[in-house]
């Protein structure tokens, strides 16, 4: 970590980068574009007919479009026999007529043939989206089978790997407000605290990809996120389980809803000391983790379980195999470490990252035993849905980087004080130039002088909010250290927050 003392400019802009979850539907509501309604045919539904509704005014005087059809004869027509008018629709519409029968043949073929191509386009569109057999639903994600959208979130397994249950309850906001996915009414829903107990907790916890011995507890607390709340639904013997909610408007007689604790984190001990770099006490950044091959110290990393170790793809793309990995959890300094065990890995899951963009830098480390929880070592929190960290919000960066660009490892655990940077501004021309992606976020000082380095990958980017430290980003790449107008890039936890899930839910 490279830290001189300068003065940051403000950047007032938002960052907007941080809330695309808002705008995304649940992965299982039905995407807004992926399932196109049909093209409509606007072309004549029945093209025989299709100028009776406004024939010219010598033929509407005579006849209605009903008398023209049936009651026609010639001798009544004289201005079609001396064709005065072009001929076409207006003759053919005489069914007594052979002559015209015979022309009106080619006109129909015509509209079948176009119908026929209109039928073909829309097949290859809806096969360009891969959606041909699954236009009313989402396939699963296991194999091709197509679950129709009312049976995501509704209890009962569909897919055969489940995946149509799994992601149907989530934490919202820093108050962690738990939210289940209604699919009655297709949004997510505040759960009533009335008939919530702790076993419910449990469950929803595991569900959500927490160990069962994690488990903190519930709150009851009034919310205004929303007006509707699901419901615990009991069965004929009073007891009460995950899949049996039910969604009501107006029947949550408390008008609470359940705020879930899954995990005891973000809670540090405060004891730094204002403007110095180096970390004085182990309980500062507790969740704070050096990984280390043969005794080397290489990248950092964060604690958000007892098993579990946020940090950067890039750290174990050419290193992945887990047994080559130690995780010391708990230190400041890397003597000692030199003296310590430290944590054997069981299992390196990496995101689908592109070492050439560093799109999708981040990774997690499955521990063989359990970390255990002390003053100096605690998970940081994950984020919740629905957290905004907008710029030029104040966060801090620690690790065991080098001090300089291409310098040795520090001895020592460094943190810094930087500032959240919008993603406009960071891909503008004289930043990055449009190479920062939504999987990114830009921290630092553009004046350079402070910024994360060598060594510091994979380490901790956290904002404190709500009094609990927050894990935010985790440290991916940059242009040199700490050089004006080239800030640390971050992956983007908050985007990630699924994926997160899903690996801990699968291991
Ligand atoms: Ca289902």
């Amino acid at each position: 970590m490279q830290t001189t003392d300068t003065t940051y400019d403000n950047v007032s802009h938002v960052n907007y980068g941080f809330q695309h979850e808002e705008q995304r539907p649940p992965p299982f509501a039905p995407p807004s574009g992926i399932n196109p309604a049909l093209p409509q045919y606007h072309g004549p539904q029945n093209p025989q007919y299709v100028h009776q509704n406004s024939p010219p005014q010598y033929f509407s005087e005579r006849y209605s479009p009903a008398q023209s059809l049936h009651q026609y004869t010639p001798q009544t027509a004289p201005v079609n026999t001396h064709r005065t008018v072009t001929p076409g629709p207006y003759l053919d519409v005489n069914p007594v007529h052979k002559a015209s029968r015979r022309k009106k043949w080619p006109f129909i073929l015509g509209i079948v043939i176009t119908l026929l191509v209109v039928a073909g386009v829309i097949a290859v569109v809806l096969w360009f989206y891969g959606i041909f057999d699954c236009l009313q639903g989402r396939r699963c994600k296991t194999d091709e089978k197509c679950v129709s959208f009312s049976q995501w979130c509704d209890g009962v397994q569909d897919c055969p790997s489940g995946d149509d249950e799994t992601q149907c309850s989530r934490l919202f906001g820093s108050d962690y407000l738990l939210q289940m996915y209604s699919n009655m009414n297709q949004k997510w829903e505040n759960v009533c605290s009335d008939g919530w107990n702790d076993n419910l907790g449990m469950q929803a916890c595991e569900e959500m990809g927490y160990e069962r011995n994690t488990y903190v507890g519930y709150e009851e607390i009034y919310s205004r996120a929303s007006t509707d709340y699901m419901l615990v639904k009991t069965d004929s013997l009073g007891s009460s389980n995950l899949t049996g909610f039910h969604s009501k408007t107006s029947d949550c007689p408390s008008n609470k809803a359940v705020a879930l604790k899954c995990i005891d984190c973000g809670r540090n001990s405060e004891t730094r000391i204002v403007g110095g770099t180096m970390v004085t006490s182990k309980g500062v950044w507790p969740w704070q983790v050096s990984l280390q091959i043969s005794r080397r110290h290489l990248c950092g990393g964060s604690v958000i379980t007892p098993y579990w170790v946020v940090t950067a793809a890039h750290c174990v793309y050419e290193n992945s195999d887990a047994r080559d990995w130690t995780v010391y959890a708990g230190y400041l300094t890397r003597t000692e470490m030199q003296l310590a065990t430290g944590n054997s890995v069981s299992r390196i899951v990496m995101h689908n990252f592109d070492p050439r963009t560093n799109e999708n830098d981040i990774a997690l480390m499955k521990l063989n035993l359990p970390l255990t929880i002390t003053s100096n070592v605690r998970p940081v929190c994950l984020p919740n849905k629905g957290m905004y960290f907008t710029a030029p919000r104040e966060c801090y960066i620690t690790g065991w980087g080098s001090q300089s660009s291409g310098g040795s490892p520090s001895p020592t655990l460094q943190e810094a004080k930087i500032q959240l940077i919008d993603r406009t501004t960071c891909n503008s021309r004289p930043v990055y130039n449009g190479q920062i992606t939504e999987t990114m976020i830009c921290a630092g000082k553009l004046e350079g002088g402070v910024d994360s380095c060598q060594g510091d990958s994979g380490g901790p980017l956290v904002i404190k909010e709500n009094s609990l430290w927050w894990l935010v980003g985790d440290t991916s790449w940059g242009d040199g250290c700490a050089f004006r107008n080239k800030p640390g890039v971050y992956g983007n936890v908050t985007y990630f927050l699924d994926w997160i899930y899903e690996q801990m839910r699968r291991y």
